[in-house]
């Protein structure tokens, strides 16, 4: 095996990392970020090209044509769609995209349409799609609210106290329960067409009319399934039923104002992104159904196009108004990774560019009135998109938070203490109880309310949890901070380090890898976990730690130098191997090794260090080797969330690869 302990030829990574470099600078925009496809579920356009056809503000001729394009590109094989691109055929996919491809004006008969048909009347019809299809089918008029499980926007009006209340449960959970109780609630239905008409009789297997209503709400195609309903939740259903059948109408028409409220608030707040593409659709469906004159309706439309992206597979609504804060602090974590970047004119100008996009997009304000809306404080966050889409995210603040700090007198106006120190007060104020951090809100609600989790087709939604990536992005973000500012909250600072450093040995496995909640997945943790304990340096305890983790990734690095692991992984919560070696997942193993190997080869043994440098240099090799033109091949999508839908981070083959390479040149000087 070659090593690249020789001090006598060029650093190895060099021609490919400089390469990489300048293609990451082509891409960067005039404003100093990137932009980047965030396509890959498959369940979000369907709902907004609904809410279009409700609002009478259908997308146009071409951005029908592209999005039937895209839809005709994912489509599988057997004719069905998944909830994601990679994903087998499911009901929801299938259903859901074959309602979107008739909207956006194919006919019954062309090909892919019929295939889709065959495939979800051959499945048993339209009516086993999971919860939020039924509930989306319902508004177009293709489907009856009888056969929706309550959703009773009363239980926004329970006291705050109880547990089962609404704004105890995770925000991406309650910002789709808000705007769904409200279509439940009036039993929001489109006008009957004759499109709606002839759907209706396309999607099942026995007349419409016939349709067991009843019946179907808790029938969800077993393809779909990955949280069945609990025992307890199908008890809950029964009463909620109950009450359904003799609410009290003014008590209805009080919550609905209720629940209009806080939709409008979202809005305003967000300038009419919303916190995601789920809420965002229902929001303008929403809105409509209020009033279809009033101005909301008109904003919601002009902020659609943000979640739209007509990429090389034809036009997707993506996942997020974009990943653009994330992907720039990434960018800028493998630019400066790059030790001569100072000299480098390119990777200077690059920097100088993206700090200012950063300094532009750290959240100012709390949202106004944020206690009423069940807001924490957000003044000092970064966000995952964008400043104006405002929402704070505890492990981009940290990111945020490294970069500023390594920017500091890089720039003529660096963020200074007190801007960073905001940043610091929402990352303390968000650690969970158990030592670790959530991705947005610290925990609200406890475990037991997952027993009520109704979207069958996602796992662990109903409160927020710690996560290894987040935990280790808090540690790493405060340290960072507190080396150069040590007196501010300094005990507070500590005591939160501690704990969320014991939350992340906690987390590691028997075989010492971490396991991956936003992306693929024992790769990525692991090395989020490595990057966690070492920037924590507490010792020979935590340094077997490190050892133990990097020996995981040594275990599964292939023969020709890279690594490669399935989404089934995050689905199954075992390693399962991908077809081929994946540079992202490549890097990413690298990023963790050589911090490994950095904290730890004083202390290593000779032939340890002799096998994680060979390992590593096979691994800069295999980036090489799949170097193109075009940063890097994806053939595969590298996020997730909620454990089974996969996303799409179309810039993680631009710099993750880069801060790898220039990582490894940076351990031979
Ligand atoms: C995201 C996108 C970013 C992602 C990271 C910052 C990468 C992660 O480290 C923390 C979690 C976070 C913020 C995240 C959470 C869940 C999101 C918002 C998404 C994956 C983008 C889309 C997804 C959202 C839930 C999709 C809408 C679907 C519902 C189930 C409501």
């Amino acid at each position: 095996m070659t090593t690249i302990e020789h001090e006598d030829h060029e650093p190895a990574a060099s021609p490919a990392l400089s390469k990489g470099l300048s293609t990451l600078a082509a891409l960067q925009l005039a404003d100093g970020h990137w932009a980047g496809d965030y396509g890959g579920p498959l369940f979000l356009m369907p709902g907004l090209v609904i809410a279009l056809e409700l609002v009478g503000a259908p997308p146009s001729e071409q951005q029908r044509a592209r999005m039937v394009e895209y839809l005709k590109h994912v489509q599988r094989a057997d004719g069905g769609w998944g909830l994601h691109v990679e994903d087998r055929s499911t009901m929801f996919g299938t259903a859901f995209n074959y309602v979107a491809l008739r909207l956006l004006g194919v006919p019954a008969d062309d090909e892919s349409a019929a295939r889709a048909r065959a495939w979800v009347r051959a499945e048993g019809g339209a009516q086993r799609v999971p919860t939020w299809g039924k509930a989306w089918l319902s508004v177009l008029g293709v489907y009856e609210w009888e056969g929706v499980n309550p959703l009773p926007p009363e239980l926004w009006l329970l006291p705050r106290a109880l547990p089962m209340h609404p704004s105890n449960f995770w925000c991406h959970t309650r910002a789709v329960f808000l705007p769904m109780s409200y279509l439940y609630g009036r039993r929001a239905r489109g006008p009957e067409t004759p499109l709606v008409r002839a759907l209706r009789e396309e999607l099942y297997v026995t007349p419409y009319d016939r349709v067991d209503w009843e019946a179907a709400r808790n029938d969800v195609h077993p393809l779909d399934v990955y949280s069945p309903h609990t025992k307890l939740f199908d008890a809950l259903n029964v009463a909620l039923d109950r009450y359904e059948r003799r609410r009290p109408k003014a008590l209805r028409e009080r919550a609905l104002s209720f629940v209009m409220d806080h939709i409008h608030h979202e809005d305003t707040s967000t300038s009419y992104l919303d916190i995601g593409p789920v809420s965002k659709a229902l929001h303008l469906a929403c809105v409509w159904f209020e009033d279809p004159t009033q101005p909301a309706v008109q904003r919601h439309l002009e902020r659609v196009p943000d979640y739209l992206w007509d990429g090389r597979d034809g036009m997707k609504m993506q996942g997020y108004n974009g990943s653009q804060f994330w992907d720039l602090a990434f960018a800028m974590q493998a630019v400066l990774e790059h030790e001569p970047w100072d000299t480098d004119a390119t990777a200077k100008a690059m920097l100088e560019r993206a700090h200012g996009w950063l300094d532009d997009n750290q959240v100012k304000h709390d949202v106004p009135d944020r206690e009423r809306y069940y807001r924490n404080a957000t003044a000092g966050c970064f966000p995952f998109s964008t400043a104006e889409q405002a929402w704070p995210v505890t492990d981009c603040t940290a990111e945020g938070l490294k970069v500023a700090l390594a920017m500091q007198g890089r720039v003529a106006r660096p963020l200074g203490e007190a801007r960073l120190a905001k940043a610091v007060d929402v990352l303390l104020y968000e650690q969970n109880d158990d030592g670790g951090w959530s991705e947005y809100e610290r925990a609200r609600g406890p475990r037991w309310l997952e027993l009520f989790n109704a979207a069958e087709v996602f796992g662990d939604i109903m409160i927020g949890y710690s996560h290894v990536e987040c935990t280790s992005a808090c540690v790493q973000g405060l340290l960072a901070f507190s080396e150069r500012y040590p007196t501010y909250r300094r005990a507070e600072l500590r005591a939160a380090v501690r704990r969320g450093v014991e939350w992340l040995r906690a987390a590691q496995r028997e075989d010492g890898s971490f396991y991956g909640v936003w992306a693929i997945c024992f790769t990525y943790a692991t090395w989020f976990g490595i990057e966690g304990l070492r920037a924590a340096t507490s010792g020979a305890e935590d340094d077997r730690r490190i050892e133990r983790a990097a020996d995981f990734l040594l275990s599964h690095q292939r023969a020709d130098g890279g690594w490669g692991e399935s989404y089934r992984s995050c689905v199954d919560k075992r390693w399962v191997e991908h077809e081929r070696s994946q540079p992202v997942q490549t890097a990413w193993a690298l990023l963790g090794l050589a911090a490994a190997y950095e904290h730890l080869h004083p202390r290593l043994s000779a032939t340890k260090r002799v096998t994680l440098r060979g390992a590593l240099a096979s691994g800069v090799a295999f980036l090489h080797e799949t170097q193109t033109d075009d940063g890097w091949r994806a053939d595969m999508v590298y996020g997730v969330f909620n454990k089974n839908c996969m996303i799409n981070y179309d810039n993680y083959r631009y710099y993750f690869p880069v801060w790898a390479l220039a990582r490894a040149a940076r351990l031979e000087r």
